[in-house]
């Protein structure tokens, strides 16, 4: 009798403490730099999807917003498993972190896979300790220790996660990339590039506005406004003699271009919302908030 293939798909979502490496570790799992990856704490504001395919998987992972700051249940329920993404710089604070006790003890019915990161920090020789304080605490069901920037540990804990997704017929398109729209991708990726280029506490309260989105001479055109929360921060963000700004949109549209896989003009606009981030009306209309 001939081998039957076994095709398996669906969602994994990753949680995790500020900073632990939720967003490099999306990157890493799904081939794609596709939600913005920075040592400032709270990055992430809305959960970002990318779509990992093979012949015969096809898993959807879900960044998400730091635990510390937003923890949509809702989600965390409807995934076939979660990574929760431990920093090992920071093991045992993260280990007793009341967030994430709470978060392991409410999320019962969906199998956990404990991620040590940062694990390049130490000598492999610790990494079994890790793994060790891990299952003499909680109630596991996996842990795979992984670097996401150098790829250490990503193979085996794809191949992990996958065990977890259940047996069905494709959900997704083949060369579908993610559940998002091209247009809310476009502006993850000009908000990467702010991160590249300008202090944290800049990148971070600047909101991204896509204002134009369509087709000229073939290629994507993007109108976009870069909306500062301080007027001192606009002069930061345009440079001298416009540098910033034309940096800016350089990565950006290298970025998109190279997602999108089409040609990209991004027209860059700077303007001022004094104090956006403290202001409920704002964070709405630039989709922090629904
Ligand atoms: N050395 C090292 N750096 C890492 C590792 N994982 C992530 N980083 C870096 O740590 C910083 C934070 O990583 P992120 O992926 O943005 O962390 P996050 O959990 O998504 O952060 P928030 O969205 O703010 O919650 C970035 O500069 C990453 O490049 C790792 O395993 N080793
Ligand atoms: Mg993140």
């Amino acid at each position: 009798m001939e081998n039957q293939v076994r095709e398996r798909s669906g969602y994994v979502a990753i949680a995790g403490l500020a900073n632990s490496g939720k967003s490099a570790l999306i990157n890493a799992l799904s081939g794609r730099n596709i939600s913005p990856s920075h040592i400032h704490k709270g990055t992430t504001r809305i959960p970002i999807s990318s779509i990992y395919m093979t012949e015969n998987d096809q898993v959807c992972f879900i960044d998400t917003p730091p635990l510390d700051f937003y923890e949509d249940e809702k989600l965390f329920n409807s995934v076939d498993a979660i990574c929760l993404t431990l920093n090992t710089t920071e093991f045992s604070k993260q280990l007793k972190s009341g967030v994430l006790q709470g978060f392991v003890n409410r999320i019962r019915t969906i199998p956990i896979i404990f991620v040590p990161t940062f694990i390049d920090y130490f000598p492999s020789e610790l990494h079994s300790a890790f793994v060790n304080q891990i299952s003499m605490l909680v109630n596991y069901q996996e842990i795979v220790p992984v670097c996401a920037p150098t790829g250490q540990g990503i193979k085996r804990l794809r191949k992990v996660l996958v065990e977890y997704i259940p047996e069905s017929g494709r959900l997704f398109p083949d060369g579908c990339t993610s559940l998002h729209s091209e247009r809310f991708l476009v502006s993850e990726q000009i908000r990467i590039s702010l991160f590249s280029v300008l202090p944290s506490e800049i990148a971070a309260t600047t909101a991204v506005q896509i204002e134009e989105f369509s087709i000229r001479d073939e290629k994507r055109y993007v109108r976009a406004n870069l909306h500062v929360a301080r007027h001192s921060n606009k002069g930061v963000v345009i440079g001298r003699k416009g540098t910033m700004l034309q940096n800016i949109a350089d990565i950006a549209s290298d970025g998109a271009s190279r997602m999108i896989e089409r040609p990209l003009y991004l027209d860059l606009w700077v303007k001022v919302r004094e104090a956006w981030p403290e202001n409920i009306d704002d964070l709405t209309e630039f989709g922090y908030v629904c």
